[in-house]
């Protein structure tokens, strides 16, 4: 009863962070991981964030291997990082980064199956970036111009974050001007 109860928490630890966080991405789509897809096309379509799970969906004469950047662009199956089979295999997506995933299989690699996925950290709002102009020193120097405030057309385009960080300028230059 209590290695039920263990397998039931384990089970739970493993489903909830992606239904919550993340989304079950089936590689491939219908077509699945086999020979008649183009992965290259297919991931272009696709957004990969460090919460989703790459779910692999293949028949018995196929499988997956995880492998480094050169393996994958030289379908060199000597050396895995991981192998998985059968189908089907969910890889969650853990870290921001680029993974390599090749059918060590025949000559499938060359044939087209190898997929490379590019993962984002997704939604996490990241903070204001660095380029933002700092306040002009008031006073010291007054030869040094003021930075001029963004455009309205610029605000309106580069969306809300940049708006919030825009409001921040054109009060740091305020303050410079009246201080
Ligand atoms: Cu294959």
């Amino acid at each position: 009863m209590a290695a039920k109860a263990i397998t039931f928490l384990a089970l739970l630890l493993q489903i909830i962070p992606a239904a919550v966080y993340g989304a079950n991405i089936i590689v491939g789509g219908t077509g699945g991981w086999s020979l008649s897809v183009n992965y290259d096309t297919w991931a272009k379509g696709q957004t990969f964030t460090a919460a989703d799970t790459l779910v692999f969906n293949y028949g018995p004469t196929h499988s997956v291997d995880e492998v480094s950047q050169a393996d994958y662009q030289n379908c060199n199956t000597d050396n895995p990082i991981a192998s998985y089979s059968p189908s089907p295999t969910s890889i969650p997506l853990t870290a921001a980064g680029t993974r390599y995933f090749i059918c060590p299989r025949s000559d499938h690699c060359s044939r087209g199956m190898k997929l490379a996925v590019t993962v984002t950290n997704g939604t996490t709002p990241s903070p204001p970036s660095s380029t933002t102009p700092s306040p002009p020193a008031s006073g010291t120097s007054p030869s040094t111009p003021a930075p001029p405030p963004p455009s309205g057309a610029t605000v309106v385009l580069a969306g809300w974050n940049s708006l919030f960080v825009g409001a921040l300028v054109v009060v740091a230059a305020l303050f410079g001007v009246v201080g």
